[in-house]
């Protein structure tokens, strides 16, 4: 909610500046120019009406993904209806720009909603049909791949997470059900199940790859592993490696599909340098882009940066928010943060 607001505020700001030209983009190399894979970002689409994100977004990325406004929480209002508003024009974004477009999400157990929870459980079943086949089915032969189940792996990795869909559903039918109604509704669209701190935890990540195999083995059609990477920078050295050397055993594309990498430290007393913190985050950045490029080429669906600039992250706001962190590759003026220098050196193997 709060980045939604300052999007806002900076594009009032811009207005209120009549700064309607486009911002110069810091010189630095476009990451779109030396990946051999698509390079993905958040979007909103109140930032297209600022010429200094688009700027920067079209110098450096090749994809989008909706920061919010492809999910339940905009589309599906409580009476039942739909909207189509914002996430038609993300999608035309993408089409006027020749970007592809990577959606999200379609089932995630945080977001259910007033309406579901009225309904008896064959209104229930219809509807929840109905939502994928709506959502999906729009956007069908302009959306890449979709993140059909967003975050099944319980908090501690042990076992799924209970949540509406599954109480209705069962723990594993409604991501079943999910997959099969979305194919049907967009089949050739990659179907993926996401989640997030799978290189930080190795349980968890087990966990997930384990839920992969069942699935897979059952016939379900996931198409894709998506590891959100809300990189912790406390990672121990080598997982995040081990993790993507286990998850491309299926020979699934993999997509990082939210990469920010926090400085902040809620859980101790940090007595470390900024430096010190930023030598630590750009390692695990830079292992992490390393470990991306090493898959085979079919595999590297696209690696994805939750946001541009520090000052769009999620990261940045709220009570625990200092207005310092900064958890992504460009800093509040479009300037390269030391992090996109380690993301570019992993892609260009230095
Ligand atoms: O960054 C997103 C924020 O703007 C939204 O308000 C929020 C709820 O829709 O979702 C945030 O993105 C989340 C993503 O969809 C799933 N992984 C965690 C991300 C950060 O919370």
């Amino acid at each position: 909610m709060i980045d939604r607001r300052s999007v806002l505020l900076s594009s009032l700001a811009l207005a209120a500046c009549g700064n309607t030209e486009a911002a110069p983009v810091a010189d630095a190399t476009p990451l779109k120019s030396i990946a051999p894979f698509p390079i993905g970002v958040a979007a909103m689409s109140g930032h297209f009406d600022e010429p200094a994100w688009v700027n920067l977004a079209l110098t450096h990325v090749s994809q989008l993904t909706p920061e919010w406004e492809m999910k339940m929480e905009y589309i599906l209002s409580e009476t039942g209806d739909y909207r189509w508003e914002a996430p038609d024009r993300i999608a035309d974004f993408c089409t006027a720009h020749e970007l592809r477009l990577y959606c999200t999400t379609l089932i995630w157990y945080s977001q259910d909603s007033a309406f579901f929870r009225s309904l008896d459980p064959p209104r229930f079943r219809r509807e929840y049909d109905r939502y994928i086949a709506e959502v999906a089915g729009r956007y069908r032969g302009r959306a890449t791949g979709w993140d059909v189940v967003n975050e099944a792996v319980a908090e501690d990795g042990d076992g799924l997470r209970s949540c509406l869909w599954s109480d209705v559903l069962g723990q594993e039918g409604y991501i079943v059900r999910a997959f099969e109604q979305a194919k049907l509704a967009d089949p050739d669209a990659v179907l993926f199940l996401n989640d997030y701190n799978l290189e930080n935890n190795p349980v968890k990540g087990a966990t997930f790859l384990r839920l992969v195999e069942r699935l897979l083995k059952a016939g379900v059609p996931v198409g894709g592993i998506g590891t959100q990477s809300h990189l912790d920078i406390e990672i121990p050295a080598g997982r995040t490696r081990a993790f993507f050397h286990e998850a491309a055993q299926f020979g699934l594309p993999i997509h990082v599909s939210e990469l920010d990498a926090s400085l902040r430290s809620d859980s101790r007393i940090d007595t470390r340098s900024p430096r010190q913190k930023i030598d630590q985050q750009t390692a695990r950045v830079a292992e992490l882009t390393e470990a991306f490029v090493a898959l085979p080429a079919a595999q590297r669906f696209a690696f994805t940066v939750w946001g541009l600039r520090d000052t769009d992250s999620w990261l940045r706001g709220g009570t625990r928010d200092d207005g310092k962190d900064s958890p992504l590759l460009f800093d509040a003026a479009g300037r390269p943060n030391p992090m996109y220098r380690a993301v570019m050196a992993g892609l260009r193997g230095d």
